[in-house]
């Protein structure tokens, strides 16, 4: 059901000073970045390694777009560090059902638009652990998903 790490969301007040921290003692690049005003960020994603089904494995940097956004609340809460975590999945919606019917809350019951493409689902934390979770279904995920289905 699940076929990689995703990602690892990183909740950050500065995306530039973060992102600096990752070139700076790992090396690591953004390969990606974008705006999503439905969540409520600004979004870096750094390449760290291959997985086995082909995609990267990433980390994510979230800066919150405004003061009521989950990634801002969090902040307040908590301060800096990991959000949550992300796997891949072949196909969210199938998945969310799945883990729905195990008794997890899933937040976006419709998969919501996600990175490059993405769709995505988040799973409650309180039903994983404390661990907020999100189904990421990329944009090539749906393409294997209709071969398999020719
Ligand atoms: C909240 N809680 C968390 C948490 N956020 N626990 C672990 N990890 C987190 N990230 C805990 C709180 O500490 C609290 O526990 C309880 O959950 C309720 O939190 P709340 O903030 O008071 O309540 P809600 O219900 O308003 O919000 C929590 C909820 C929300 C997880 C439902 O943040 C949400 O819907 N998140 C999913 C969307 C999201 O996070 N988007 C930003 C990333 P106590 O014990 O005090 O009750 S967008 C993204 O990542 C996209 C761009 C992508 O990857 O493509």
């Amino acid at each position: 059901m699940l076929t990689r790490i995703d990602h690892v969301g990183i909740a950050c007040h500065d995306l530039e000073a973060t992102a600096e921290f990752y070139r700076r003692v790992y090396g690591l690049e953004v390969a990606h970045e974008e705006v999503n005003e439905e969540q409520g960020v600004r979004e870096a994603m750094l390449r760290v390694g291959g997985t086995a089904d082909g995609h990267w494995a990433c980390v994510q940097l979230l800066q919150p777009l405004t003061d009521d956004s989950p990634v801002a609340k969090f902040l307040q809460r908590n301060g800096e560090g990991v959000h949550h975590v992300a796997f891949g999945t072949a196909d969210v919606a199938a998945t969310a059902e799945t883990v729905g019917q195990r008794g997890v809350r899933v937040l976006d019951p419709e998969p919501r638009h996600g990175t490059a493409g993405s769709r995505i689902t988040f799973l409650h934390p309180k039903d994983c652990g404390g661990v907020l979770t999100e189904l990421v279904e990329a944009a090539d995920d749906s393409a294997a998903k209709s071969e398999k289905t020719l």
